[in-house]
């Protein structure tokens, strides 16, 4: 179904035969599970490197919380939390940068700092944000929200979810072509979490295939979300870990191509398991 077989990252290309981890670095200090804990530059670092020891493909840095209810941060605030830790991931680490934001300004600095992606949990919505991706050269990954952190998990509601997170996400794509973005720099992503019930994150989880049909790679952010929490009796955020790996090798094994995680090490394990095992590790045996 995949078309491509790399994305390209401002020049640094990676493979798309294989499942990728995106570990998960927050530089805030109140992101809902690991909010503050890596908001100094040090620790920042230090977890990335660790993350990448850990198997990670991409560092994703993000700099504001979009939790639900979380406010917004300041521009000013965001670029100093995340512009020096990316220009220090960018010479630490032989891996592709990310920067989580919805902020053109943001992002351009962080092309400029070294990151490869633009991980924008608003689609690419914000004034100018889709000139800026297009311009930059970096991989884009675009994901869809209903409505916005502060209110998303009020009562969200859709007549078709698969339906309507496959049309958004098909127009942005459009959008992204028509300003010359070539289709390897697109990933796209059905935003679980983001202004959706349970019930609408399990049928847009069971119809990844649909999204997976447009021909993008796919990015499946579940890690430690409530989402997991509530289909294992209303877990605490401490207490998702495996259901967090079970989701995403469901991911893989229907075709996400990036699993965006906070636990990359037990989830690089998982995934040798899933590709010594599977299907495909079996049929070459
Ligand atoms: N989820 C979060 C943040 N960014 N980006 C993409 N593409 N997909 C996601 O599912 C996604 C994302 C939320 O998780 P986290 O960063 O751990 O929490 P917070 O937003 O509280 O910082």
């Amino acid at each position: 179904m995949l078309e491509r077989l790399t994305l390209d990252c401002a020049g640094h290309r990676l493979p798309l035969d294989r499942p990728l981890i995106m570990g998960v670095l927050n530089v805030t200090p109140d992101s809902f599970s690991d909010g503050g804990r890596f908001a100094g530059r040090e620790s920042a670092i230090a977890h990335a490197c660790r993350l990448v020891a850990d198997g990670a493909d991409i560092i994703d840095v993000g700099g504001e919380s979009t939790r639900p209810g979380a406010e917004p941060v300041p521009l000013d605030e965001e670029l100093e939390r995340v512009i020096p830790v990316i220009a220090a991931l960018h010479t630490e680490v032989d891996v592709a940068v990310s920067v989580d934001t919805s902020k053109p300004e943001v992002m351009r600095a962080a092309v400029a700092a070294g990151a490869g992606m633009i991980n924008d949990v608003n689609g690419l919505r914000a004034p100018g944000a889709m000139d800026v991706a297009a311009g930059s050269g970096a991989a884009v990954c675009v994901m869809h929200m209903q409505g916005s952190p502060r209110s998303m998990q009020k009562q969200p509601q859709y007549r078709d979810v698969v339906a309507e997170v496959v049309a958004f996400l098909s127009g942005q794509t459009e959008a992204l072509l028509a300003r010359g973005v070539a289709s390897d720099r697109i990933v796209l992503d059905p935003g679980f979490g983001f202004g959706k019930t349970l019930e609408h994150n399990i049928a847009l989880f069971r119809g990844l295939s649909a999204l997976a049909a447009l021909g993008y790679p796919v990015l499946v952010g579940v890690s430690r979300k409530s989402l997991i929490g509530s289909l294992l009796g209303n877990r605490p955020v401490t207490d998702r870990l495996m259901g967090s790996v079970a989701a995403a090798m469901l991911a893989a094994h229907a075709g996400a191509s990036i699993l965006r995680v906070h636990d990359v090490r037990e989830t690089a394990d998982s995934l040798a398991i899933l590709a010594a095992l599977g299907e495909q590790g079996i049929g070459e045996a």
